[in-house]
Order: C-alpha cells, then sequence, then structure tokens
C-alpha cells in the first residue's frame, strides 16, 4: 500500500473513533445523572489532566531544549579559552590586526575595538561569504570566538558607514591548514 493510502486509512479510523465516540455521548445523553459516578469519572478525569499536563510540559521544554542553537554570541567577559588571539583595531579607514595568519580547526579569539569611531568588523570567507561580524567600538572590546573550518584568504570589510573612505577598509589574513596532532 503506497504512503498516501496508509495516512488516508489512519485519518479514516481516527474519523470513526470520534464519531463512535459522538455517538456513545448521544446514546448516553437522555440517562439520568448519577451523581457518585459523575464525582468518581470527574476526579479521574482531574488527574488524568494534571499528568496530561506534566508529559506536555516536560516534553515542550525537552523539545526546546534539544533544538536550541549554540548561543552565536561569545562571553564577553570571561576567558574564552582561545588557542589564539587576535588583536583587532579599527581606523578610518583601515584595520590594524596583530596576527595577519591563523590556524584552523582550532577556536580563535577576536578582541575588537575602534581607536576613533563606530566600525563594523565582518570576516568574509574565500567564496565571498560572511562569516561572523561584531561592531568595534571606541572604548569597548567586543569578542568573537570562531573556529576556522576551510583554510584561504579571508577578507575583513567594515560594515558601518565610517566616512568618506569607508568603502575601502579591507583587510586581507589568512587561515592555514592545522598540522596533524595539532601545532
Ligand atoms: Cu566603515
Amino acid at each position: 500500500m503506497i504512503l498516501q493510502n496508509q495516512i488516508w486509512l489512519i485519518t479514516l479510523s481516527g474519523m470513526g473513533l470520534v464519531a463512535l465516540g459522538f455517538l456513545y455521548v448521544i446514546s448516553q445523553a437522555r440517562k439520568p445523572a448519577d451523581a457518585t459516578q459523575y464525582k468518581k469519572a470527574h476526579r479521574a478525569f482531574d488527574v488524568l489532566r494534571r499528568w496530561l499536563f506534566v508529559a506536555l510540559l516536560v516534553l515542550g521544554l525537552g523539545i526546546t531544549y534539544k533544538t536550541l542553537w549554540h548561543f552565536p554570541i561569545a562571553q564577553q567577559h570571561a576567558s574564552l579559552q582561545a588557542a589564539q588571539v587576535v588583536k583587532v583595531v579599527a581606523h578610518q579607514w583601515r584595520w590594524e590586526l596583530s596576527e595577519t595568519q591563523i590556524k584552523a580547526g582550532v577556536p580563535i579569539e577576536f578582541r575588537v575595538t575602534s581607536a576613533d569611531v563606530n566600525h563594523g568588523f565582518a570576516i568574509y570567507d574565500p567564496d565571498n561569504h560572511i562569516v561572523v561580524q561584531t561592531q568595534a567600538m571606541p572604548g569597548f572590546e567586543n569578542k568573537i570566538l570562531h573556529t576556522f573550518k576551510q583554510p584561504g584568504t579571508y577578507q575583513i570589510l567594515c560594515l558601518e558607514y565610517c566616512g568618506l573612505a569607508h568603502h575601502g577598509m579591507i583587510s586581507k589574513f589568512e587561515v592555514l591548514a592545522s598540522k596533524e596532532g595539532g601545532a
């Protein structure tokens, strides 16, 4: 049997069950109410409802927790334990990097600040796709933690209009393939 027919059959069975439930309620509707019976059923239903609530709550929390994405922003006030730290200072209109050779496969911490106005620090991979970004702000140090998987030449572009030569604020760095066993 093809999947569509199976689903059709399951749907029909479900509708049949609902219809049977309705028929039962209709057939019972004319009977005089039995107070004790009613209380018992009500209590049982109450218990069932509570359990159902707890089960749904646990299920909901479980699904929410399991499908949570990794929080994309690095901790800003704690040590990030990165293999390499790159200090970035933005200037009108250039990027100053403490390192231009970065290892692939290990977490790299970027500490980004600005010497003058606000800039947008954005890293683009060799295919010109944006990888990570943060603000470069005078008086603040914003941290990014990133592990580069693909070796190659990466570009840094400014994403915040910062004056006349904003468009020319482009720098490059190399991501080098990590040696076996780590170095
Ligand atoms: Cu800019």
